[in-house]
Parts: C-alpha cells; structure tokens; sequence
C-alpha cells in the first residue's frame, strides 16, 4: 500500500516515521513516498496539506485524500475538479482541539478581566480598579459546535462561564445542556453573545456570514474571537463596528487574506489582537496515529469518521 504525502511545511521524514510507527499490522505493506519530491509516483493513499491541482490531477488510483488538517474549504473545489470520485477524509481533532481551548480561554477569561482596558490605563501609568462584569450575564457563544467548538465548550465550562452555541442543524451535543439555536436562528444566537467565537468551516453557507448587519445583532460591547476561516467575518464591518464602540475587541486568528498584508488596518487597531494563522496547528504524531488508523479502518471495509460532505462542504 502506497501513502504519498504532500507537505511543504513540514519536513517529509517526520510523516514517514510517525506513519510508520503507527501503521500497527499494516506496517509491512506500508510505503510512503515523498510526493514533493517525486510527484509522478502513484499512490493509494494521499496525505496533503496544499498540494498543488496538477499533481492531485495526475494521481490515478487514490482510494482516498486525507487533509492534514481540520479545514477542507481550500482542497474540496481540487477535488471536485479532478477526482469527484475520491473521499476526502479530514482530520478530526487530533490534538488541535486542545490548542483551540487554550487560545480561546485566554482570550475569554483576557476579554472578561477587562485586560485590555488595563493594558490602555496603564500606558497612562493610571491605577484604576474596574468593576467585572456579571459572570452570569457574560454569556460565551460558539459558532459551531463541531470537533473545534466543542472541545472549547468542555474548557469555558470548566472554567464555569455560561455558554449558548449555534451549529447548522442546532443538534445538542452529547454532554452539554446549553441552549443551542440552528442556522436559521444566527441572528437570534448574536444578540444574546456578549463574547462570540467563531469556529466555522469556510463554506458556500459561511462566506460572508457575519456581515455589518449580522455583527450588529451582538450586544453593545461585546467580544469577537474568530479562529474557523477569515473569510466567514467582514474584516471591514468589524473595524467599522469597533470604530463605532459596538464591537469592544476582537482577538484575530484567520484571515481572508493570509498572510494578512502589512498595510491592512487590522494590523493597527489597538482593539484587535492578532495571531497568525495558529490557533491549532497540525501534530505530526496524533494526525499520523489518526490517519493510520482510517486507513485500516478503510481496508476492513468500514467507513472511518470525518468524510467530507462535498455538498455541505465540511
Ligand atoms: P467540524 O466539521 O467538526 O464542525 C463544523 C461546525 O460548524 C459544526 O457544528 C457545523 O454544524 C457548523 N456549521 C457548518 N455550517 C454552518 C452554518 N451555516 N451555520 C452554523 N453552523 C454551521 O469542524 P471543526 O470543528 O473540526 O473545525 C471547524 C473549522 O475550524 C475548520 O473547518 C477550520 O476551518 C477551522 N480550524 C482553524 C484552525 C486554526 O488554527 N485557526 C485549526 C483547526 C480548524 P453541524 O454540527 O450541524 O454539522
Ligand atoms: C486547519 C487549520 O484547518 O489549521 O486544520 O486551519
């Protein structure tokens, strides 16, 4: 069984042996090749993260893709393109729902401690105790309640704040008992979001989804953390919102544009904090581990989880 990777950031040789430690009994019919440096082999199974249309064009035999990461918005139009027939397989936490967490909470628990309001009094060297507001009525809202959403739900309620979410369907998750409203109560869900967090795949249903009048639904003041995809928010209806005072700060993982240019605005407000792109980051080992075990998963003739929906676009 041939595995080809497609990576250019990271080094070919840690997939190859993170793939092979956890290729269990498959390990001796496995071989993995470096599709970056001999792009004409052909491959069974394919492991990417960006690759480039031509060579997906040129494999003939994949019995799947798996994208080496959670996000599939940039790979599914090459699939659809150049192999319709094909599963796109992508990554289902895989240790990133751990990071996510961590970059939501501190944003949360910084938008709650009024830091930032700290950190302005203090470049006027201003000793000034703020009151808090109430934790009851400051209410954190996930924007999808997928492998990411949920993994921040588990850490904000450990945290004891109080959470509603919004998912397409408006299924309740297993676990928690939060109110959770479905797409077509969105507008509904932002006026009762003091902190909103948005974890949205990029699809033909998200692109634009929070617009200045969607933006506007939110409470006066409150919080924006956006780490799906850049291009679910309006960068410009956010920065007329924070001008405005509606908005008080926004922590900014995702881009419509990566890298963001120098010269966006963004860059500059001095209510917005700026990541590049690395909320969660891809493990080479739990993705391998992750990955391995599809692929048995697949020659045992079961469908494995995390299959993309072409139609729904996640
Ligand atoms: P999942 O597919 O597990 O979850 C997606 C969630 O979005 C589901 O709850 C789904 O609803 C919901 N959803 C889809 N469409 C809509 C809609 N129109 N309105 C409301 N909710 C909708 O994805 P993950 O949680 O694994 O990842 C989410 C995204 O986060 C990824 O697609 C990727 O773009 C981004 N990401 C960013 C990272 C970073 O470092 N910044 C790292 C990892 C991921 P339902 O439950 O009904 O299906
Ligand atoms: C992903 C990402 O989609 O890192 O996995 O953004």
């Amino acid at each position: 069984m041939r595995l080809a990777v497609w990576d250019v950031d990271e080094p070919f040789r840690r997939w190859r042996d993170a793939l092979i430690q956890h290729a269990g009994e498959l390990r001796l019919a496995v071989q993995v090749i470096d599709a970056c440096a001999d792009p004409d082999a052909q491959a069974d199974f394919a492991l990417v993260w960006h690759p480039p249309a031509q060579w997906l064009a040129g494999q003939q035999q994949l019995r799947a893709v798996f994208n080496l990461g959670a996000g599939v918005d940039a790979l599914l139009p090459l699939m659809r393109a150049h192999l319709p027939e094909v599963p796109l397989i992508r990554l289902q936490d895989a240790g990133m729902g751990r990071q996510m967490a961590d970059y939501v909470a501190e944003a949360v628990l910084r938008a709650y401690r009024r830091m930032d309001d700290y950190a302005a009094l203090q470049a006027h060297a201003t000793w000034e105790p703020l009151v808090l507001p109430a934790r009851g009525g400051f209410r954190v809202g996930l924007l999808g309640l997928g492998q990411m959403g949920l993994a921040v739900a588990r850490r904000l309620q450990a945290l004891e704040f109080a959470l509603l979410g919004c998912s397409r369907s408006g299924r309740q998750p297993d676990g928690f008992d939060f109110p959770v409203y479905a797409a077509d109560g969105l507008q509904e869900f932002l006026a009762a979001c003091r902190v909103l967090v948005v974890l949205l795949p990029l699809t033909q249903s998200t692109r634009g989804l929070l617009d200045y009048a969607s933006l506007s639904r939110l409470p006066r003041g409150a919080y924006v953390v956006s780490a799906g995809r850049g291009a679910v928010l309006c960068a410009e209806d956010l920065l007329d919102l924070l001008d405005q005072g509606h908005v008080a700060g926004a922590t900014l993982d995702v881009f419509d544009t990566e890298p963001l240019p120098a010269d966006d605005p963004l860059w500059r407000h001095p209510r917005v904090r700026i990541t590049p792109h690395v909320a969660a980051q891809t493990l080479v080992g739990p993705a391998a581990a992750q990955v391995m075990r599809k692929i048995a998963a697949l020659e045992r003739g079961e469908s494995p989880g995390g299959v993309v929906d072409p139609d729904l676009g996640y």
